[in-house]
């Protein structure tokens, strides 16, 4: 995958409301103009790297994109796990993410205990993969640098 480390930001929207309430792993969801713009090249999948809300601290993330085979969505999504315990939901606020690795394609599971076990493994792996130190410097890029305006989520790609 030539466009890792993919950086990109946007609003979090409201998605199915599943996230916490059936596996208890919430997910951030970008809209639909994020995930258009994603490169050729960055299928759909479960991915690593760093994210930020607003201009709070880098946390590290597991991110799912695609259709969710488990749950059959006929949406793509784009969704955020930050492994970090937040106080209040952030819906509306701009996330900041910057893709680092892929860790597997998304699949189907029998059960959502199943379901719920893959995540946990993918969290672990991604805390491990992380803590390299070519991945931890994409935490000092200048795209983590800029300040964002709460006042106006602007949609960018890139740098
Ligand atoms: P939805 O289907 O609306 O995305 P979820 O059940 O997936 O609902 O919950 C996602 C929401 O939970 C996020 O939009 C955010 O406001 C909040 N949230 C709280 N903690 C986290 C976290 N650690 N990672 C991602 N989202 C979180
Ligand atoms: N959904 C699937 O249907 N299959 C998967 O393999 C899958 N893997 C995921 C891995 C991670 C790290 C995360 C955060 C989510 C994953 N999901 C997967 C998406 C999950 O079904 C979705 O977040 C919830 O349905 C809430 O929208
Ligand atoms: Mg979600």
């Amino acid at each position: 995958m030539r466009s890792l480390p993919f950086f990109c930001r946007g609003p979090v929207v409201r998605g199915f409301g599943r996230g916490s309430k059936d596996l208890g792993i919430p997910t951030a969801n970008f809209p639909e103009s994020v995930v258009d713009k994603l490169p050729a090249d960055i299928g759909t999948g479960i991915y690593y790297g760093w994210a930020r809300v607003n201009n709070g601290d880098i946390h590290k993330m597991v991110m799912s994109i695609g259709w969710n085979p488990y749950y059959k969505n006929t949406k793509k999504s784009m969704e955020t796990h930050l492994i970090h315990k937040f106080k209040e939901d952030f819906y509306g606020q701009t996330l900041s993410v910057a893709m680092v690795g892929y860790i597997r394609p998304e699949r189907g599971f029998s059960s959502v205990e199943e379901l719920i076990a893959a995540i946990h493994s993918d969290i672990e792996e991604a805390k491990r993969k992380l803590d390299l130190p070519e991945h931890m410097k994409l935490k000092e890029d200048k795209f983590f640098r800029t300040s964002i305006s709460t006042a106006n989520h602007q949609i960018m790609n890139g740098h």
